[in-house]
This record gives structure tokens, sequence and C-alpha cells, in this order.
């Protein structure tokens, strides 16, 4: 018995890579994984049966999380590519990403592109505002020139030992700085007008690339997002900022709302955290609360 990890899945077969030897192996489910109610994703590390030609997946190991879309298994970190235009930048849904993927205990960058698309001022202001997040403790890639080459090698830094998605709005970029990141991926990627007209994706398949030493995958981009699975309990500690002085709120489990002597709005009023990522919290607190009353 050996143990891998998926990294593609094709009607019904699962290219499995092996934790010893790196080799890659074309593997089947048992047959009673339906039974059970199991469907092996990309990520899964697996405990299988090298059968020459086929192998078989015997079990899936546990996972450490798993996202619905695209479905992917064990992410360390997500590469939140961010278009100053085309789509156009939005702190609000930038920060709607960023609560999703800590929320799955994922480690999120942020990676700038289109800069070329807006004006030297239009990037200044940009600039500061990306400022505030590398201040809030992200890594954040917001060179003027997208896909210059020191920059891709800085994230191309990140990748060891780690499973990486890139992820974000469609038409963001993803897949072009994955083509810069290897060109040889050569994956496809398409002006905005048209993935947006016609309603669909460029990107549709998920598997993981084998890239500076760990697993890379570009994902299918969205143009909206919920926060369905988010409690209105969890959503301050999705700010890492938020998280960093709430001990110093006057009553613990502070919403930071209305509550006296609330160390997280004074630091707002003092600039030391983004107005516009607490409004946004605000925002989605309203959000949240909504959802609960629809359902
Ligand atoms: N001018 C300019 N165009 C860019 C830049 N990055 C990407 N593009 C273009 O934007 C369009 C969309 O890029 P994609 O890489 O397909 O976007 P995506 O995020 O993979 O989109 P989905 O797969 O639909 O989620 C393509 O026409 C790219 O050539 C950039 O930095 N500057
Ligand atoms: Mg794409
Ligand atoms: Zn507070």
């Amino acid at each position: 018995m050996r143990q891998g990890r998926i990294i593609k899945s094709i009607s019904g077969f699962y290219d499995v890579i092996d934790n010893e030897n790196d080799k890659l192996i074309r593997t089947r489910a048992r047959g009673n994984f339906r039974k059970r109610g199991i469907k092996p994703i990309v990520g899964d590390m697996v405990s299988y049966e090298d059968g020459g030609d086929l192998g078989y997946i015997l079990e899936l190991l546990p996972r450490t999380n798993s996202l619905v879309r695209p479905p992917i298994a064990n992410v360390n970190q997500a590469i939140v590519v961010t278009s100053a235009i085309e789509p156009k930048f939005s702190s609000n849904l930038l920060d709607k990403i960023l609560i999703n993927i800590e929320h799955n205990d994922i480690q999120p960058l942020i990676y700038l592109t289109k800069s070329d698309l807006i004006s030297d001022n239009e990037y200044q202001d940009l600039k500061k505002i990306l400022s505030g997040y590398n201040e809030a403790d992200y890594v954040v890639f917001d060179d003027q020139d997208s896909y210059n080459n020191e920059q891709l090698l800085a994230l191309e830094n990140h990748f060891a030992d780690k499973v990486t998605v890139f992820t974000g709005q469609s038409g963001a970029g993803k897949s072009t700085l994955l083509n810069h990141i290897n060109p040889e991926l050569n994956i496809a990627t398409a002006a905005i007008s048209q993935t947006l007209n016609r309603g669909k994706h460029t990107t549709r398949q998920v598997s993981l690339f084998e890239i500076s030493g760990g697993l890379v995958a570009d994902t299918p981009g969205f143009s909206s997002l919920d926060l369905i699975d988010i409690d209105k309990e969890e959503l301050p500690k999705l700010f890492p900022e938020f998280v960093k002085y709430s001990p110093e709120c006057k009553f613990r489990g502070c919403m930071h709302v209305n509550e006296p002597g609330c160390k997280v709005k004074e630091m707002v009023e003092e600039n030391v955290i983004m107005k516009s990522r607490y409004d946004n919290y605000l925002y989605f607190l309203n959000e949240i609360n909504s959802y609960k009353k629809r359902y």
C-alpha cells in the first residue's frame, strides 16, 4: 500500500503523485466509495495500490480543509489575484474573498494585476490602499509592472511544500499570471468581454501543477461571492488586525459595533485599522444577519 496526492481528476480517473518517489499514477476509486458517499477530489491525500497500468485508491486520508467551488482539498494558501480594472478593484469584494479564505484556514496573499491599464495617479491611490493590507499582515504583490520577473520569483518563493490556489474574480488574470510563471502551462486565457458577456469562465477544470517545489492550482473565477457558512461570531475573527486588538476591548466577545471601550473602533479612528475594512466588516455583519432572517 502506498500514499500519494490526487493532482488531477478526469471522468472517474484520478492522477496520483506518489509521496515517496514522485511517480505519477493513474488510478480509480475503490468500488464501494460511491456507496459510502465518498468522492475523492483534487488535493486529497490517499492510500492506494499500484496495480501496474492502473492503480486503486483504497482510502482518503483526513482533509485539513476543502473548498467547494472548485472542489479541492488540503489547501495551504491562496493567491488572491486582484485586478486594478476590468474588473474594477473593489475593496468590498477583496475583503469578502479574504474572509472566505481565512474561514477555511488558508493563508491569503494578494497579487495586483492590470496596473498598466490605469493612470499613474490611480495606481498610486491603489498602492496606498494595498499598503494598508500589508500593514494588516497580508503579503501583497503590487508592482506597477504586474508580471515583472523579480516579482514573479518572489511569488514563486512562497510555493515550496505547499498547495497553493489562484483565486479571484473572473478575468482578473489568474491564468495569465500562471502562464507568466511557467509558459509551458499554456493555460487558456480570454479577454474579459468574452468571459463576462457569455457568463462563462475561461478556466473550468482543476488540476495541480508542480511549480517551485510545491503544487499550484488555477481555479475558475467568479463574479460575486456569498458568506453563507460564516457565523456572525466568527466574522470578527477573520480580520487579522481586529484579532490583534480585540484582547484590549473592554468586553470579551466584543463585536466592535456599539460596545463601549472598543479598541478596534479606537484603532479605526486613529487610522491604524483601515476604515474601508471596518466599513466592509459592518456591511458583512449586516449581510449575515439578513441570511439568518431568510433561512
Ligand atoms: N493589460 C493587461 N491585461 C491583462 C493583465 N492580466 C491579464 N490580462 C488579460 O485579461 C484577460 C483575462 O485574463 P485571464 O488570465 O484569462 O483571467 P482569469 O482570472 O484566469 O479568468 P477566469 O479563468 O475567467 O477566472 C486576458 O485577456 C488577459 O490577457 C494585465 O496585467 N494587463
Ligand atoms: Mg482563468
Ligand atoms: Zn471591540
